[in-house]
């Protein structure tokens, strides 16, 4: 008996030195991937591309979505069409312009008084919503509201909802990931991503880019290898969501230049995503820049006038002239295109960490 005692005492006390070494062991690979982290840090104003940014990274490096997160996906998608629809009706009403069917008027209502929460149900959604808000984005009325878009607040990816809604729509309907990336839910906080890329773990740290959101920010300043800045290339005809009255492209600046001359961030890699390249190539011509920055004293025709002029109010935010700004024209709802660009981005806060140690 004091035998087994003391064999089962040995036992346990081996068993103690085995999770004890298990542990040290576990804390010093920790230690050694903190060490060869690379910490990104993505900042920008509100709907600039970060989330989708960051959606991106996990489809590029063929991380899928559970199930979980693409039912959510197709939550968040059917209360983007619903609530896309309802501004327009809104829009609609307010800038008085009249219904080409005016049979439109009843489904109208319906829809802009509908409870959110009960119109995603997937029966109802498809049955009694569908429909509806199809018949009413072919009336031309919603057509006029929604050329008119600067004019209020309407979401980026609107457009592209209504256009899918009829497969959006389908009883059994799959999210491709396209429209997993142009699926819109303002971020809460703070999220993280870690994913390793060529054996070297990469964090991706995601935040609220709202004005309510960015005290927020300073929590995650610590040991950040790169920022990425991303700003909309296209909204420079557009105010803020938060006070409807604040030019969005200069309060993006406003925000780059507090990023980008802190000092807590002299050794940090910082690189500028002119982003939403796709809808600023679609809107130059019909909406002239000219006409929102008088200081545009180019061709607002030239596509390429344009850039320079948008990327010169960014680039004029840096105190620090000694070094040029790392900028990429993205559109970050383009797989392969963002793919390339992050490639190039790996390059760039490498070379840039060899600068700082003086190698470069
Ligand atoms: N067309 C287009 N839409 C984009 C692009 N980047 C983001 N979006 C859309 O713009 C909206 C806001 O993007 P999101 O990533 O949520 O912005 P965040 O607030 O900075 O995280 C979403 O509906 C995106 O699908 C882009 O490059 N092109
Ligand atoms: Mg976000």
């Amino acid at each position: 008996m004091p035998c087994d005692f003391l064999l089962s005492c040995l036992n346990l006390e081996d068993t103690k030195q085995r999770q004890s070494r298990i542990i040290d062991k576990e804390l010093h690979k920790q230690k050694r991937q903190l060490r060869r982290q690379m910490k990104i840090l993505l900042l920008g104003a509100g709907e600039s591309g970060k989330s989708t940014f960051l959606k991106q990274i996990r489809i590029m490096h063929g991380d899928s979505f559970s199930d979980y997160a693409i039912q959510e996906f197709i939550l968040t998608i059917r209360q983007n069409v619903i609530m896309g629809m309802k501004v327009l009706l809104d829009a609609r009403r307010k800038l008085g312009i009249p219904w080409k069917d005016p049979l439109n008027e009843a489904p109208s209502k319906r829809v802009f008084n509908c409870d959110v929460q009960l119109a995603v149900e997937p029966n109802n959604f498809c049955q009694n919503f569908v429909p509806a808000i199809c018949a009413l984005w072919a009336d031309s009325a919603v057509k006029l509201a929604f050329e008119r878009r600067r004019e209020y607040q309407l979401g980026d990816s609107i457009k592209y909802f209504l256009v899918e809604l009829p497969r959006i729509g389908l009883r059994d309907y799959k999210p491709t990931n396209l429209d997993i990336l142009h699926a819109r839910k303002a971020t809460k906080g703070i999220t993280e991503y870690t994913v390793a890329i060529q054996n070297v773990p990469f964090l991706f740290v995601d935040v609220g880019g709202q004005r309510s959101q960015r005290q927020k920010w300073f929590q995650c300043f610590e040991s950040v290898n790169a920022i990425l800045f991303l700003a909309a290339a296209n909204e420079y005809d557009q105010v803020l969501l938060e006070d409807r009255q604040t030019s969005r492209i200069m309060e993006a600046c406003a925000i780059f230049e507090t990023i980008v001359n802190n000092l807590v961030f002299v050794e940090v890699a910082i690189i500028l995503f002119l982003n939403k390249t796709d809808l600023l190539e679609e809107k130059y011509q019909r909406c002239l820049i000219s006409d929102f920055l008088p200081e545009f004293l180019g061709n607002p025709r030239d596509i390429k006038q344009v850039k320079d002029f948008l990327l010169g109010i960014f680039d004029r935010c840096r105190k620090d002239r000694s070094k040029s700004l790392y900028h990429h024209w993205t559109s970050v709802i383009d797989t392969q295109h963002t793919h390339q660009i992050f490639s190039y981005v790996r390059d760039e806060i490498r070379r840039e960490n060899l600068r700082q140690i003086g190698l470069y």
